[in-house]
């Protein structure tokens, strides 16, 4: 039976979903699709929290997190990396080319180049003006997280043949300390797939969502028989347990298990995700533990 399905978080996953879609409906495989599908958002500079004008640290350098998984279990990602556009491109090539699933920093750029890709400015003009404000009116803020300064995407999907890859990719928290590195990279974190069970993806503050593994726990839940809904339900929950600042932050997941059934849950209210299917396109407000939207701080 054909039931693909695309999954991506946020509203730059429409744009992303409609690229992986024209894969999944010619029956492509899912892994063509999630790479394919946020290299959209990558490329484009209008979004500023993924790729080619991505926010920069608080040093002014654009360094960008990603990573990809296929339906046999192998992974690739790249972190802390400079001048690329399209991380996810090279995540796929640590996954396919090297014994390794991470490089980072220098050497991920190196792998890269080495790889054929191109150096290019990542800091747009855009970009390079909502830093310097930021420097002028709070060079000595402790970072802060809110629903302007991140949104990584992050796509799942399941294909015609009925196998589940994921893809997760960033520029990470605007204004982070140079050399960080949040979730979006890390398998288990920011994304995971298990190919007899489910697929998992998260958004949101990397820190919160590393420290319980939140890719990794929705996909171990819906392997015990949970469901899609139940699971990122409960992993947020479990942020809410085990972390002492639930009400300061935003953390979403979306989840999609072997049968084609999915689930999304946010801490809090404002977390919207991309859906599409055979019958379904769609930008979807997701269900929410908190009523309270992160409010803004100016920067
Ligand atoms: C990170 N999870 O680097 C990312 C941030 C993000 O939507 O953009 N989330 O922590």
């Amino acid at each position: 039976m054909k039931k693909a399905i695309v999954l991506s978080t946020w509203k730059h996953g429409v744009n992303a979903n409609k690229k992986a879609w024209e894969i999944l409906k010619v029956n492509g495989s899912s892994l063509d699709a999630v790479e394919q599908g946020v290299m959209v958002a990558e490329s484009d500079p209008e979004v500023t929290s993924v790729g080619y004008g991505g926010m920069p640290d608080r040093e002014g350098n654009v360094t960008t997190d990603a990573c990809i998984m296929d339906h046999e279990g192998n992974c690739g990602g790249v972190a802390f990396l400079k001048n690329i556009k399209n991380a996810v491109a090279v995540a796929r090539k640590v996954m396919e080319e090297t014994p390794h699933h991470l490089l980072v920093g220098d050497g991920a750029l190196q792998f890269a180049l080495k790889q054929g890709f191109t150096e290019q400015n990542m800091l747009t003009e855009n970009a390079k003006k909502r830093w310097e404000s930021w420097m002028d009116n709070h060079p000595q803020d402790a970072m802060f997280i809110d629903q302007h300064n991140h949104d990584t995407i992050g796509m799942i999907a399941l294909d015609n043949h009925g196998n589940l890859s994921g893809s997760c990719t960033t520029s990470g928290l605007a204004w982070k300390y140079y050399g960080r590195v949040g979730d979006s990279p890390i398998i288990g974190a920011g994304l995971f797939v298990d190919n007899k069970y489910g697929a998992a993806c998260a958004t949101g503050k990397g820190e919160s969502v590393m420290k319980m593994s939140g890719s990794f726990l929705i996909v171990e839940l819906m392997r015990q028989g949970k469901s899609p809904q139940e699971a990122c339900e409960i992993a947020v929950h479990r942020i809410i347990e085990g972390q002492r600042d639930p009400h300061e932050f935003q953390v979403g997941f979306l989840a999609i298990n072997k049968k084609g059934e999915y689930g999304a849950y946010s801490l809090r209210k404002g977390f919207q995700y991309s859906i599409n299917t055979a019958e379904r396109e769609e930008l979807v407000d997701c269900d929410f533990m908190f009523e309270t939207k992160v409010e803004k701080k100016s920067g």
